[in-house]
């Protein structure tokens, strides 16, 4: 999906001009994929725009420069008035919100230490990820044959830019086969995540998903969002090491993630999972999540910040 510009991007703290928002050709983390970011969203609500877990989201931004050994300049703090600030400049009351941690130009070889540290912040208006229609029908997925990256190779719990080469990967080969996502396994073959998704299972009306860390899987906001909103709904949530057959004898399964938000599984290798479209636990916590992220529950108020 093409972006549409918006009026600034924030970078190293000031607002420049969406066109001048650009790098040399020799920074860092364009030759060795050494940046990390955020995929954060603000949506309308009753009293305005506002961002939906926003501090967690910085602190896990925080986190992964942490793991890659890059001292950001700011604050969880500053950072999230950057983003408040880049969001109130583009007159948006929803957008797709890009935070980026990089290695700047000035330096090359693969020692980052000495490389200047930048931040930037875009915003945009970024609709449903996977398509309306796949959040009404429920997506194909297609187990990949790349497995996931291995928590020993690489610090999988950081959001890294390098490390979405594996999930970009399993993306073109589901999208080529006729697909609409990839499912990543583990080397071990235990069912690990989505290319840009955490996934669930619903079995006997308890919600089954993967212990993030041992699988080598993002540790998901949408679905730390979604086991309280299931618990709150009176599922039982679990984690557990899940096979493939799992999934394909899984009463109902849905993936999660910012862009993504909460999507149902139509099936999954050509196997119809369920009743092949959206089930009554996942169109509920579908429902609850988007209600939740709309301010439109009071419950779930603290979650949400306002863009003045
Ligand atoms: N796993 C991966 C690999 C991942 O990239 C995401 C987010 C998640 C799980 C879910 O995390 P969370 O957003 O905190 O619930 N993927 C982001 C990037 C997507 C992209 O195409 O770029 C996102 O959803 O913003």
């Amino acid at each position: 999906m093409p972006i549409t510009p918006t009026a600034k991007i924030w970078m190293d703290g000031e607002l420049v001009d969406w066109e001048q928002a650009t790098v040399h050709v020799l920074t860092h983390s364009l030759h060795y994929g050494t940046a990390v970011f955020e995929g954060i969203r603000a949506y309308p609500t009753p009293s305005g725009t506002a961002v939906f877990r926003l501090r967690e989201h910085l602190e896990r931004l925080l986190r992964s420069a942490h793991l890659l050994a890059m001292d950001v300049e700011h604050s969880v703090d500053e950072l999230a008035d950057a983003v408040k600030a880049t969001v109130a400049a583009s007159g948006l009351d929803a957008c797709y919100i890009r935070p980026l941690v990089y290695l700047g130009y000035g330096e090359m070889g693969l020692n980052p230490l000495p490389c200047k540290v930048r931040t930037a912040v875009a915003v945009w208006p970024w609709g449903v990820y996977l398509g309306d229609e796949a959040m009404r029908t429920g997506i194909r997925l297609k187990v990949s044959s790349w497995a996931r990256l291995d928590p020993r190779t690489l610090p999988t719990a950081a959001k890294a830019t390098g490390m979405y080469i594996n999930s970009s990967l399993a993306k073109v080969e589901a999208v080529r086969a006729g697909y609409d996502e990839a499912i990543l396994l583990t080397t071990d073959g235990y069912l690990a995540e989505g290319t840009g998704e955490n996934v669930f299972l619903v079995r006997g009306g308890e919600l089954l998903t993967p212990p993030v860390s041992a699988v080598g899987a993002l540790e998901g906001i949408t679905a730390a969002s979604v086991r309280t909103i299931a618990r709150d709904l009176g599922y039982d949530v679990r984690e557990a090491l899940l096979r493939r057959s799992d999934l394909y004898l899984a009463d109902e399964a849905f993936l999660t993630g910012t862009a993504a938000e909460v999507v149902p599984v139509a099936s999954v290798d050509d196997r119809v999972v369920g009743s092949g479209g959206p089930g009554p636990v996942t169109r509920a916590i579908q429902d609850s999540y988007s209600a939740a992220v709309r301010g439109e529950l009071d419950r779930y108020k603290d979650w949400l910040e306002r863009v003045d």
